[in-house]
């Protein structure tokens, strides 16, 4: 079974929800509320989407992009609000530890021409982002990990400063109480921030940085610095970018899928759903108990997005209009 909600905040204040109030309903309109959204997804340049409701970012990114910037600009300075946004615990500054205590954070970003860079298990450094850039324009790798990333990021200026505030110590040592590590759908991390851009020439970049799982194993690395997983950018095509349990993403290099399905002629909306449908048809996978969301744009500044459960949604910001928007599912009971 399908279900759509639909919810639009244009207005900043946590979520106006506009849910059909019977699931038949809900299924009647679908297919109207998806034309709805194709239509509005219609490219009018620039246009910023983020996953998750971080208006603030995307209103940070559409500022770069109307002053003339490229899309790749756009992305970095979107992404750096929510890492210095302390109260969002799963990116930047407070994202939440590992099981140990340390916060490590993975990062990627990819401009117009597939070049790259990626950061991982980074400690100290909130503008992950920034130093994979830095990653990508100043060395000829594409990823650099742990003591050697921070090490680089300080060579080239970067401040180190201890990201774990009180707040998530406090999180963490309730979490220790207890003790146990399931990730369960999405209730752990909801911040990671993937940014697609698209500036004014219609060359396309995007952005993801993110603290990784709450209270995960030490070293653990997930999808979000991963290219092709966690973000794909094909200037020719469109670009994706993922959000949610990272170990599932990966093992269906989700971005680079949705890429390449909009290469074969789906919508970003049609790519993202297949994309979703590829892990949740999987046998025997669990795919009630965690989450996995998919936002893309096409070349032709088409939006998409799709999650397995409800709890997703997208901000876009286009034509003047700043909104988030909650995602179409996938809900099979
Ligand atoms: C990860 N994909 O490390 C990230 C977490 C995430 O919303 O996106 N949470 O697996």
């Amino acid at each position: 079974m399908k279900r759509r909600n639909f919810l639009k905040n244009a207005s900043l204040t946590g979520v106006g929800l506009a849910v059909g109030s019977s699931l038949a309903s809900c299924a009647e309109n679908a297919s109207e509320d998806k034309k709805a959204i194709a239509n509005t997804s219609k490219a009018s340049l620039p246009l910023v989407i983020a996953n998750w409701h971080v208006i603030d970012a995307t209103a940070k990114a559409m500022e770069v992009l109307q002053a003339g910037g490229t899309a790749l600009d756009a992305v970095e300075q979107g992404c750096k609000v929510e890492e210095a946004n302390e109260k969002g615990q799963s990116v930047g500054k407070g994202g939440l530890p590992d099981r140990d205590g340390n916060v490590t954070l993975d990062a990627c970003i990819m401009d117009k021409h597939g070049n790259c860079g990626s950061v991982v298990y980074l400690k100290d450094i909130k503008h992950a982002v920034s130093v994979a850039r830095k990653v990508m324009e100043d060395t000829p790798h594409v990823m650099l990990a742990g003591e050697g990333a921070k090490q680089f990021a300080i060579e080239q200026g970067f401040e180190p400063e201890d990201l774990l505030t009180e707040a998530s110590k406090e999180a963490w040592e309730k979490w220790k109480i207890e003790a146990k590590y399931k990730p369960i759908i999405n209730i752990e991390n909801h911040d990671t921030i993937g940014m697609l851009a698209i500036d004014k020439n219609g060359d396309i970049s995007g952005a993801c940085t993110t603290s990784g799982l709450a209270y995960k194993m030490a070293g653990r690395v997930g999808d979000s610095p991963i290219i092709g997983s966690g973000l794909f950018v094909d200037n020719e095509i469109g670009a994706c970018v993922a959000t949610g349990l990272g170990e599932e993403v990966v093992k269906t290099v989700g971005s680079f899928l949705v890429v390449e399905l909009m290469r074969q002629g789906k919508s970003p909306q049609e790519a993202c759903e297949e994309a979703i449908s590829r892990i949740v048809n999987k046998p025997n996978n669990d795919y009630k108990n965690f989450q996995v969301g998919y936002i893309a744009v096409n070349k032709q500044g088409e939006t998409g997005f799709y999650s397995i459960h409800q709890w997703f949604s997208m901000t876009k910001f286009q034509d003047g209009v700043n909104e988030q928007i909650q995602s179409d599912y996938f809900n099979k009971e």
